[in-house]
C-alpha cells in the first residue's frame, strides 16, 4: 500500500530562497526599528558654543570624593585585596585624614555650594560593636567646619570600602549581614543629621557588585554570576532598609543612592547580536536597579521596602560603552570608541550627548536628580577643560528643556586612588604630587571656578 505522507516533500529551490528572504527582511525590519527607537545621538560640537549656558539660582555645584580614595592609612576590605592582588596599594593615599582643612580650604577656593563624601565604616567602627569615638569626632569637626564655609555636606555611606571584619563574614553577600551595615548607618546617622541633610546610602551597587563578584578587580575578587546578582539584590535591600530606619529617626533629610549609569550601545549597529549584549548588559547594569527602586522587584524577588525608596536619585555618568559579544574579561580596559570620539585615559570615549539619555533613564524614577559624579581621567589636562565644558552645557541644555536636575558634582576634587587602576588615572581639579602633597590647581579647576562663579551672578 502506498503512504506517501511518509515522504517528505523535498523542499524546492524556490522555497529557499523565499525563506531566506522572509528571514532577511524580518532582520532588516528589526535593525531598522531598533536604530530608529534607540537612537544614538551626537552632536557636532563644531558648531555649539559650550559658553552658552544658562541654570537657575537655585542649581547647586559641588565636587565629590570617597573616603578610602584620598584620606590614606586605611584598613578595610581594599587594604586587604591591595596586599594580595596585582594593583597598586592606597598607602597614604592624599593623606587626606591628616590634611582635611586644607583640602576643605580647596573647596572654598572653587567656590562650590557642596561636597559630597564618604564616611570610612572601618574608622568608625574598626571591630565590630567598637565605635572609635575620635574618628566620629573628626568627622563631626569636618561636617561643622564645612558648615561654618557655607558648603552643604552630602554624605555617602557605602562607597566600595567596609571593614575587614565585615568581609571575612561575607559582607553583602550574605544577607544576614545587612543589619550590621544597617546598624553602623543609624549610629553615624543620629551622630549627624542635625547638621547634614543629604545623604546617599550607597555608591553605585552595580560597579560594586560587578567588579567584585564577577570581574575580580575590586574585592573580594571572585567571579560568580549567581554571586554577583546575590550582592546587586542585597546591596539594593539594604538601601531600602537603611532609607526607611533614617527617614524614621529625620524625615526632613533628603536620602539617596548613587547610581552609575554606563550607556551601552551596540558597537555595528546592523548587527542584531550587538543590539543583544548591548541590552543584555543595560538589562543587568542599569535596568535591573532601576526597576527594583520603581517597583520593589529584582531578579524575580519581592524587595516592597526599596520600591520608591528615594527623595533623589544620584546620576554617576561617564560614557557610553560599545558592546559586541566580546567583552573585556581583565581591567586591561580599552573599549572600541566611535572614530569621531575622543578616549579619556581610562580607555573608554568622552561622550557627553549620553548624559541625556542618562537623565531620561532615571526620571522614570520621578524624583529630582541629583549629578554626584561626572568627570574624567586626564594626567596632562588636555581633555578635561572641553570635557567639563561640554558635559555641564549638556546640563544646562537638559534644564531648559525642564528636567528636574538639582546639582552637578564634579569627579574629583583632586587626585586620588582610582581603585583597580591605583595611581596611574588622575581625576582632580587639583593636581597632587603624591612624594609632597602638595595641591596644584590645573586649568580645568579655574574653568570649573568660573562656570560656579559666572552661574551665581546669573
Ligand atoms: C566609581 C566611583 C568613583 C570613581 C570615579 C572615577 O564610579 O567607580 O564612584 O569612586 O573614582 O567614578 O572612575
Amino acid at each position: 500500500m502506498k503512504r506517501p505522507y511518509l515522504k517528505p516533500r523535498e523542499p524546492s529551490g524556490m522555497e529557499w530562497w523565499t525563506y531566506l528572504s522572509f528571514a532577511a527582511v524580518i532582520y532588516v525590519a528589526t535593525i531598522v526599528s531598533l536604530r530608529m527607537l534607540y537612537p544614538e545621538k551626537h552632536l557636532d560640537w563644531s558648531i555649539i558654543d559650550e559658553t552658552q549656558r544658562t541654570f537657575p539660582e537655585s542649581f547647586q555645584w559641588g565636587v565629590a570624593t570617597a573616603s578610602h580614595q584620598i584620606e590614606g592609612g586605611n584598613s578595610n576590605n581594599w587594604t586587604e585585596f591591595e596586599t594580595r592582588s596585582n594593583i597598586e596599594e592606597s598607602g597614604d593615599a592624599c593623606d587626606h585624614w591628616n590634611r582635611w582643612q586644607e583640602d576643605f580650604q580647596l573647596l572654598e577656593e572653587l567656590g562650590v555650594a557642596t561636597y559630597r563624601f564618604s564616611l570610612e565604616w572601618s574608622r568608625i567602627e574598626p571591630e565590630k560593636g567598637q565605635w572609635n569615638a575620635e574618628a566620629l569626632q573628626q568627622y563631626s569637626d569636618m561636617i561643622d567646619d564645612l558648615c561654618r564655609r557655607g558648603i552643604r555636606p552630602m554624605i555617602t555611606l557605602h562607597h566600595f570600602s567596609h571593614p575587614q571584619w565585615f568581609e571575612q563574614r561575607e559582607g553583602f553577600l550574605d544577607k544576614d549581614n545587612i543589619g550590621l551595615w544597617v546598624h553602623y548607618c543609624e549610629k553615624v546617622f543620629e551622630r549627624y543629621c542635625d547638621r547634614v541633610t543629604d545623604w546617599c546610602t550607597v555608591n553605585e551597587p552595580e560597579v560594586f557588585s560587578i567588579m567584585g563578584y564577577f570581574m575580580k578587580m575590586f574585592p573580594p575578587g571572585k567571579r560568580s554570576l549567581r554571586s554577583t546578582l546575590t550582592v546587586m539584590r542585597n546591596v539594593v535591600q539594604a538601601h531600602g532598609i537603611v532609607y526607611h530606619r533614617l527617614k524614621q529617626h529625620n524625615p526632613v533629610c533628603r536620602i539617596g543612592l548613587a547610581k552609575n549609569v554606563t550607556l551601552f550601545d551596540p558597537l555595528k549597529r546592523w548587527n542584531l547580536l550587538h543590539w543583544t549584549t548591548s541590552a543584555a548588559l543595560n538589562f543587568v547594569w542599569n535596568g535591573a536597579i532601576v526597576r527594583a527602586l520603581k517597583k520593589g522587584t529584582m531578579f524575580g524577588k519581592k524587595m516592597p521596602l526599596v520600591r520608591g525608596s528615594l527623595d533623589f536619585i544620584g546620576l554617576n555618568y561617564y560614557t557610553h560603552v560599545l558592546t559586541s559579544p566580546f567583552l573585556p574579561q581583565t581591567n586591561e580596559v580599552n573599549f572600541p570608541k566611535r572614530s569621531h570620539e575622543t578616549m579619556t585615559d581610562f580607555g573608554y570615549p568622552m561622550y557627553a550627548e549620553g548624559l541625556e539619555r542618562a537623565v531620561k533613564m532615571l526620571e522614570t524614577l520621578e524624583v529630582p536628580i541629583e549629578i554626584t559624579e561626572n568627570g574624567t581621567a586626564d594626567q596632562h589636562d588636555t581633555l578635561r577643560p572641553i570635557h567639563l565644558q561640554r558635559h555641564v552645557w549638556m546640563v544646562s541644555e537638559l534644564l531648559q528643556q525642564g528636567h528636574d536636575i538639582r546639582s552637578y558634582y564634579h569627579w574629583s576634587l583632586m587626585d586620588n586612588f582610582e581603585w583597580a587602576e591605583g595611581y596611574s588615572l588622575r581625576f582632580g581639579l587639583y593636581h597632587v604630587d603624591y612624594q609632597t602633597q602638595v595641591r596644584t590647581l590645573r586649568q580645568s579647576g579655574s574653568i570649573y571656578r568660573d562656570i560656579i562663579n559666572e552661574a551665581s551672578q546669573d
